[in-house]
C-alpha cells in the first residue's frame, strides 16, 4: 500500500481529506461556498481548488465577474504531486472550462489510489444546467468534455437536467419509472459504479421530487421523495453532494448517505422558506449545519 510523506494510508487518517474541484463564487450560496461548511461540518478535511472566481454564482444574477483558473489548477496539482499528497476522496463540480476537464483526469490518474480497500472515491458532479436549460457559462463542448469525465468517476450526482445532457435525450418531465430506472442504467454504463439523480419527476406524486440512485455492485435501485423543489434554490445541488460525500466517507451505505441528503437540504430550505430571502441567495445553511453532526434517526429511503 502507498504511503505518503507521513507515514499513513489513506485508511489510518483520523481526519479524512477530499480535494474539493469547484468554482469560488462569492455571494450566493453555491459551489466551494457550501462545499467547504458542509464537509469540514462533517469531521472532513477540504483541499480546494478553485476553478474559477466569481463575484456571484450565475444562477439569478447578471453582470457577475468571472475569472477561469485554468492554469492554476495545474500549478497546485504539480505542486501537490511534489508533495506526495494523497485524498480519501476527489470530488469536482463546477468547471471554468472544457479544458479543465484533461487537467482533472490527469489529477485522478495520478492520485487516486486504487487498491481495492481504501480506494480513492472519485465524485464527479456534472454540474451544467437546472430546469432544462444550461447554466449560461455551459455550452455543448462542456457537455461533451463532461460525459468523459463522468466516465472516470466511481459516484455522479448529476440533476434530472444534466443526467437529460449526458444522455443526449429530450427533458421530459413526464417520465414513467421504468425510463427513469433505464437513464440510471445507461449513466453507469458510462463508467460510474454508482449514479444518483436530483430532481427527478415523480409519478406518483407530480407536485414532489425525488432523488433516485442505483448501485451496479448489488443491481439495486433507489428512491427518497422531497417536499420541496431544490431547483429555485441555486446551490442546493452543491450541498446535497456534498453531503453525499462526507456521509459515504463516515461510512454510510448508499440509501443512508441519500437520505442524509434529502433530510439536510429539506432542513435548509425550511430554515429559508420561512424567511422572505430572494431565491438567489441560496438557502440559510448556516442555521442548519449543525444538523450534519447527527445521524439519520427517521429514515425514508425506498427500493425504486
Ligand atoms: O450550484 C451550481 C453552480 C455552481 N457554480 C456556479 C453556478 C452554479 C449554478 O448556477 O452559477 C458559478
Amino acid at each position: 500500500m502507498r504511503k505518503n510523506q507521513e507515514g499513513e494510508t489513506l485508511k489510518q487518517r483520523s481526519v479524512k481529506r477530499v480535494a474539493a474541484i469547484h468554482d469560488l463564487s462569492g455571494f450566493g450560496r453555491s459551489s466551494l461556498a457550501v462545499v467547504v461548511p458542509i464537509i469540514s461540518t462533517m469531521g472532513i478535511q477540504v483541499c480546494s481548488v478553485p476553478t474559477a472566481v466569481l463575484s456571484t454564482h450565475t444562477g439569478g444574477f447578471e453582470e457577475y465577474s468571472f475569472v477561469d483558473l485554468t492554469d492554476n489548477m495545474t500549478h497546485m496539482f504539480d505542486h501537490w504531486e511534489k508533495l506526495n499528497l494523497d485524498f480519501n476522496c476527489i470530488y469536482s463540480g463546477f468547471l471554468g472550462s472544457p479544458r479543465q476537464v484533461d487537467i482533472i483526469s490527469d489529477f485522478i490518474d495520478k492520485f487516486a489510489i486504487r487498491n481495492g480497500y481504501t480506494d480513492t472515491l472519485v465524485v464527479v458532479d456534472p454540474v451544467m444546467a437546472d430546469e432544462g436549460e444550461l447554466y449560461s457559462t455551459m455550452d455543448q463542448e462542456m457537455v461533451k468534455r463532461m460525459r468523459d469525465l463522468v466516465g472516470k468517476a466511481d459516484i455522479i450526482t448529476p440533476n434530472f437536467t444534466e443526467a437529460a445532457y449526458l444522455l443526449d435525450k429530450p427533458y421530459d418531465t413526464d417520465l414513467d419509472k421504468d425510463t427513469l430506472k433505464e437513464w440510471l442504467y445507461e449513466l453507469s454504463q458510462m463508467g460510474p459504479e454508482k449514479v444518483i439523480i436530483t430532481s427527478a419527476p415523480t409519478w406518483e406524486t407530480p407536485e414532489k421530487t425525488s432523488v433516485v440512485a442505483y448501485n451496479q455492485e448489488d443491481e439495486r435501485y433507489w428512491k427518497v421523495t422531497c417536499d420541496y423543489i431544490p431547483a429555485q434554490y441555486p446551490g442546493t445541488g452543491d450541498a446535497f453532494a456534498s453531503v453525499i460525500v462526507g456521509s459515504l466517507l463516515q461510512g454510510d451505505n448508499l440509501p443512508i448517505s441519500l437520505d442524509r441528503g434529502v433530510q439536510f437540504i429539506t432542513a435548509a430550505i425550511r430554515a429559508s422558506y420561512g424567511e422572505t430571502l430572494p431565491k438567489r441567495e441560496g438557502v440559510l445553511l448556516e442555521k442548519v449545519l449543525d444538523n450534519l453532526k447527527m445521524p439519520v434517526l427517521v429514515s425514508s429511503y425506498e427500493l425504486l
